[in-house]
Formats: structure tokens, sequence, C-alpha cells
């Protein structure tokens, strides 16, 4: 029997987009109900397609509801899809464990929440299709939940639902969540694994079975870039056509731009405005969410060191002018350095000379480096609560080294470099 289904992970809905607030012209409303409308999308998809089953494997929800609208949202949501005669299944991940929702809503007929205690198989004979899967009971599952998995029904197609970091190498930095291998779920005979947990697009296997995480149906902030949504797969003769469908309503983006021939706030403009138009053009629909880093060595530095803001403004301008793009700039991050040759520099023995050598002569050597800053700061007085992890006393010999860089980068940068002579020769002229 072929059919389609819709497999999906990681929607956190209603996900508080936390420190928005704090940034100058955010588009909040877009960006707070971006998980709520990529769902619709979703459900949108599902009834144009005709899919016959939609799945969610774990963190539906990000945590505890704030209030009923969360679930009830969901719930609506689910309506529609059995409406059209869509059946829902759901395991529960590490966010929204069986521990860590309190509230509860009526059941939606046709949808189905796999247990949390053991593995369940749920089958659809018409479809020949069953199902297999295990809710997390609480927030920390160290256990291999699929070992306990059933083998395959025979002739049948075969679906297992796990939300799990799988292993060390797919989770990257994510701690042990239903730890298991590939080699255990290959083990089961079935068609499809679907995971969930990593937000990051994965085809862990290609086929026998097809092992998928989906990444998560919309990116939170900058470090989940790029374009995300859900699997929509199509069975055909128990043959498995499978392709990744774009939902999201904002998309995040990292940009570098390199500064080193920029001149001026209008070439940077130029150079940043050519370069948001060149990634997105293909992508008019989404709002385009970017952090942007400016860096190299520039005459941009000098002008930021003159005039705090300016590289930021100018990137935020060039935003503007865009023509039939929606783009964002979240945040501007500058690593710039003053075109300066610090080898000649070092060489001069005039007073720019001693701040090169003596950054040199710190820099090499951490006793040094933690008692000069130290002692040179020692009469700073006390900070701001939220900046005391970043006093001198409480930082290592290598934050206190970039943090010396940055300072000579910037005493640089507000110095002319030019031979004295000639800096005189400019003042006259
Ligand atoms: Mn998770």
């Amino acid at each position: 029997m072929d059919f389609k289904f819709i497999h999906a992970a990681d929607l956190h809905i209603d996900s508080p987009m936390r420190g928005l607030s704090a940034y100058d012209g955010a588009p909040l409303e877009r960006l707070r109900s971006a998980t709520r409308q990529t769902l619709i999308s979703l459900v949108d998809l599902a009834i144009e397609e005709q899919v016959a089953l939609v799945l969610y494997v774990g963190d539906i929800f990000d945590g505890d509801w704030a209030d009923f609208h969360t679930g009830q949202f969901f719930r609506e949501q689910n309506v529609r899809l059995v409406r059209e005669g869509i059946r829902v299944y759901i395991v529960k991940g590490n966010h929204d464990a069986e521990s860590q929702i309190t509230k509860v809503l009526p059941k939606v007929e046709g949808v189905h929440i796999f247990d949390h205690k053991r593995c369940e198989s749920q089958e659809i004979p018409e479809l020949k299709v069953a199902l297999h899967g295990q809710s997390f009971k609480q927030r920390a599952v160290t256990d291999d939940l699929a070992a306990d998995y059933p083998v395959a029904k025979e002739d049948w197609f075969n679906i297992g639902l796990l939300h799990t970091c799988l292993t060390p190498e797919t989770a990257g930095t994510h701690l042990p969540y239903a730890p298991t291998s590939v080699t255990t779920l290959a083990s089961k005979g079935y068609d499809y694994f679907a995971l969930g947990h990593v937000h990051q697009r994965q085809v862990v296997r290609e086929d026998s079975p097809r092992i998928v995480f989906p990444g998560n149906l919309q990116g939170r902030h900058a470090n989940e870039p790029g374009t995300k949504g859900c699997e929509l797969v199509t069975v055909r003769d128990g043959h498995i056509e499978s392709q990744h469908v774009s939902l999201e309503r904002v998309r995040w983006h990292r940009l570098a731009i390199d500064a080193t021939d920029l001149a001026n706030v209008d070439m940077l403009a130029v150079a940043c405005a050519a370069q948001l138009q060149a990634q997105f053009s293909d992508a008019p629909e989404p709002l385009h969410a970017v952090r942007v880093k400016v860096h190299g060595q520039s005459e941009l530095a000098r002008i930021e060191a003159a005039q705090r803001g300016t590289v930021e403004a100018a990137v935020r301008a060039a935003a503007q002018d865009l023509q039939g793009l929606d783009v964002w700039i979240e945040k501007v991050e500058l690593e710039l350095s003053a075109p300066v040759d610090r080898t000649e520099l070092a060489r001069r023995g005039d007073a720019l000379s001693e701040v090169v050598r003596l950054v040199d002569e710190l820099a090499g050597d951490d006793i040094a480096v933690l008692t000069w800053v130290r002692a040179e700061l020692q009469d700073l007085k006390e900070l701001p609560v939220e900046l005391t992890s970043l006093a001198p006393a409480s930082l290592d010999a290598d934050a206190l080294r970039e943090l010396l860089a940055d300072a000579e980068a910037t005493v640089l940068a507000k110095m002319p470099v030019g031979k004295s002579d000639q800096t005189k020769q400019e003042k006259a002229t």
C-alpha cells in the first residue's frame, strides 16, 4: 500500500527567544510567533499532500507551558489533521518529558502518545504499517531505550520513533539522552527510524533502515542557522522517497564580511548589501535574521575607534537598502584591527613601539601577563554585579592576552601610525 508521512521533531512551540527584547528594532512579534507559524505550515502541507501520518519525535514543547494557550494551540493543529483523516503519533523528548509538563488537556481521538514506561507498538492494518516508540519519562534518560524496541513485524512497513542523542559523534555537545548506536537501530529490521533531538538536520543512514534527524522546525537563534523544516516521506511499493521541506519563518544566518579593502562606511554598506543580496535572493519568503561579523585589518578600525558604533550603523543601513528582502541584523560583531605593520612599528622607538613591545613581552609569559594586568588595574573600582565574571582577577592568562590584544588594537587604531614627520605635513596642509 502506498502512502506518505511527515516526520518532524523539536518544535519547541512558544520557545522563549531569550534576550531578544534587548535588541533595538527587533521584529519581536514575528520572531515569537515563528514556532507556531511553522507548525501551521506543516499541517497545511500534510493536508495538501494527503499524508496518512504525522510523526512528532519529541520536544514539541520547550518545557512546561506558561499557560494553557501553548497546549491549546498544538491541540488545535492536531484537530485539523485528524479531521482530514491524518493520524498523529508522538513521543515525548527531554524538554517535554512526562514529568516536565504539568498541565493536562483532553485527548484528541486519532492522536497517539507513546508510553513512557516501555516501548509500545501501534499497528495500522489497512496500510500494513507498524510503529514502535517510547516517550521520555523525565528529562534525563541515560538508558538505551532502543535496545528494548521489538524487531520488525515481518512484511509490514516498520517505523521506529526515538528521541535520542544517538552517539557522541552525532550529538556534538549534546549530553547523553537515550544514547544508542546505528548498529542497534539497524538490528531491528525497520524501514525508517524517525529520530529527534539534534536540531541540525542529518541523514544518519540512507536506507535499511533510513535514519533521519529532521532538525528543528524553526531555528531559534544564530547558532541554529540555515533552512529548517520537516521530512516528507513517500512510501511506494515498500521503497522510500524522502525530501526535506523548508518551513521556517525566520531563517538565521552568520555572515562574515572581510573589511580589508573597505576604507569607509559607504564601501562597507555596498559590500554588505551585495553579500546579503547574493545569499538571500533565492529565498524572499522568510525573515532573514543575520549575525554579521566584520573582520580584518582595515581603515574601518580607525573610523570605529574614533566614533563607536559607526560600523554597526553602516551594516544596519545596508540591510535597510535591500529591496524585496526581509533582513534583520541581529548583531554586529567586530574583529577589526588597524592596518599597521607591527614588526615595523616595534622598531621605531616611539610611544607606539613601546606599546607593541610591551604587549609582545607580556603575551609570551603567563605569569607576566597576570601580574602586570592585575597591577595596572588594581585601582579599578568594583565592577557592577553583572560584570564581576569579567573582573581581571577572575580572568585567566589567555583571556587577559585577548584583552591586551584588543587594547593594543584600540590604541593603534586611535593613533596616526604614519612616520611622525609625515603626519605633521598632513596636518599642515
Ligand atoms: Mn531534545
